[in-house]
């Protein structure tokens, strides 16, 4: 059994949950924060059989778009010398995807 753990643009939350569940996987939504754009995110977890995995993140990708995202000025700023090597933009997603491996399953 694995455990998926995928960081989700908000804007593509509600299809990647959409997607995931009719296809008859059981999903967990987390609301979460990017540490680097302290934009909010969403963090799905997905427990899963080994061969369901590709499928699984097949779904992800197919719902999750890239974005062109403007980074704030005052990121870790500390000095305008630094300020030259930071970046002005960055490319969002699709998504995050970790696949860990569970060694016990229960529900109760
Ligand atoms: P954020 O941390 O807000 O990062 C947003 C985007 O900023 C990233 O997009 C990446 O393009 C850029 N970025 C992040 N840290 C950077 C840095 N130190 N220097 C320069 N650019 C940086 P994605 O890579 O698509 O990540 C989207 C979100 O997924 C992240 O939001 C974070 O919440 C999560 N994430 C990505 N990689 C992760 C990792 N290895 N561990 C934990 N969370 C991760």
């Amino acid at each position: 059994m694995k455990l998926i753990l995928a960081i989700v643009n908000n804007d593509d939350a509600h299809s990647v949950n959409a997607g995931l569940s009719k296809s008859g996987f059981f999903v967990t939504k987390i609301s979460s924060t990017g540490g680097f754009l302290m934009n909010g995110n969403s963090t799905f977890l997905i427990g899963l059989n080994d061969e369901d995995v590709d499928h699984a993140i097949e779904i992800i990708s197919r719902f999750s778009q890239k974005r062109i995202q403007s980074v704030p000025m005052d990121i870790g700023y500390t000095a305008p010398s630094y300020a030259s090597s930071f970046p002005t933009e960055v490319t969002v997603g699709g998504a995050t995807v970790f696949v860990l491996n569970v060694e016990r399953y229960e529900r109760l």
